[in-house]
């Protein structure tokens, strides 16, 4: 398939997305646009079309219609060089989409490509970029690292210098990027509480739970976040035989402003985590992984899906 042979351009994704639209489980829209002027696009994959395709067997109480509203978050491509971020958030909208019983019970909120301008500058100039293309005033470095962005323990643990990798910008929400996100979050946030957010990045082969910043308490339901986290790992180490581990994110290294931290602090999502996807040692990882890569999430997700919808 198209989607898992390679790479794909900005372009390509944004020629895919309009193509799913058409399907009527899907809605594809805008949440706003980049600094250079590209859009951000959110996938939301609908429940309802699922009604009455229940697998057989399916006991009444967890038929789709007897099942509180419960929605999940997916964000893909913050970092510009990560490309196998978008690469299998594509394939988990794709396989929502097309497979009833992944995802059932749930509505499912996807952002593939949180950060246009900074992956354009990966395939045209610098494949290594990470931030978004920011012009910084009075700095000859460019960009702002958007997930270092973000109004949730804001400024420690992240970098105040516009050529650091891990700049922050010059004040929390600073970027239209990470603008449009939070206004996207709280939206769907205000239909009913968002029962997951899951930043998905790239490498280290690792499962984060919250907080991330230097001097953080615990987490509130830092344990269930730890169970249902173990459960993804040792799915996702089952299928092709990759060792994905969990970890509280403070113990990888302290990092704040980050949506995942947002999500869970500000937002009160009960489950939150950054997703490291392959490899263990470089961010440019060979097309031929990209559909491994997916296969192995996809697994994982499929447990996780499963007991958030059955959670009381
Ligand atoms: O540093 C980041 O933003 C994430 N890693 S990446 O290599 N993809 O850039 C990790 C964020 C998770 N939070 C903490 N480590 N505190
Ligand atoms: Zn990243």
């Amino acid at each position: 398939a198209p989607l898992t042979d390679n790479y794909m351009t900005f372009d390509q994704m944004e020629y895919y997305l309009a193509q799913l639209n058409s399907h009527p489980r899907v809605s594809v829209s805008s949440i706003g646009k980049s600094i250079e002027g590209r859009d951000i696009w959110i996938v939301h994959i609908n429940r309802s079309g699922c009604e009455g395709q229940e697998p057989i067997g399916m006991t009444p109480r967890f038929a789709y219609s007897a099942m509180k509203r419960r929605t999940v978050w997916l964000e893909g491509g913050i970092h510009a060089r990560e490309w196998i971020s978008p690469a299998v958030t594509l394939q988990i909208i794709h396989n929502i989409t097309h497979d009833c019983s992944m995802g059932r019970g749930l509505e499912v909120y996807v952002v593939p490509m949180a950060n246009p301008d900074g992956y354009v500058h990966t395939w045209t100039n610098n494949r290594l970029w990470r931030k978004n293309r920011r012009n910084n005033p009075d700095s000859s470095c460019d960009g702002v690292d958007l997930n270092r962005n973000w109004d949730f323990d804001y400024g420690v643990g992240a970098s105040p210098h516009p050529c650091g990798e891990t700049y922050r910008g010059t004040s929390a929400f600073s970027e239209p990027e990470t603008q449009a996100l939070r206004e996207a979050m709280l939206q769907v946030n205000s239909t009913g509480t968002l029962q997951m957010v899951m930043a998905v990045h790239s490498y280290g082969q690792l499962l984060l739970y919250p907080y991330g910043g230097p001097a953080s308490n615990p987490a509130p339901y830092k344990e269930k976040m730890e169970n249902l986290g173990k459960l993804f790992v040792n799915t996702v180490n089952k299928v092709h035989d990759k060792t994905y581990k969990i970890m509280n994110a403070n113990e990888l290294y302290p990092a704040s402003g980050t949506s995942q931290d947002w999500a869970k602090g500000i937002l009160k999502a009960k489950y939150a985590y950054t997703l490291e996807l392959r490899s263990k040692k470089t961010f440019v990882l060979k097309p031929d992984e990209i559909l491994p890569t997916g296969q192995e999430v996809l697994e994982g997700l499929k447990m996780v899906f499963l007991a958030l919808a059955r959670e009381k």
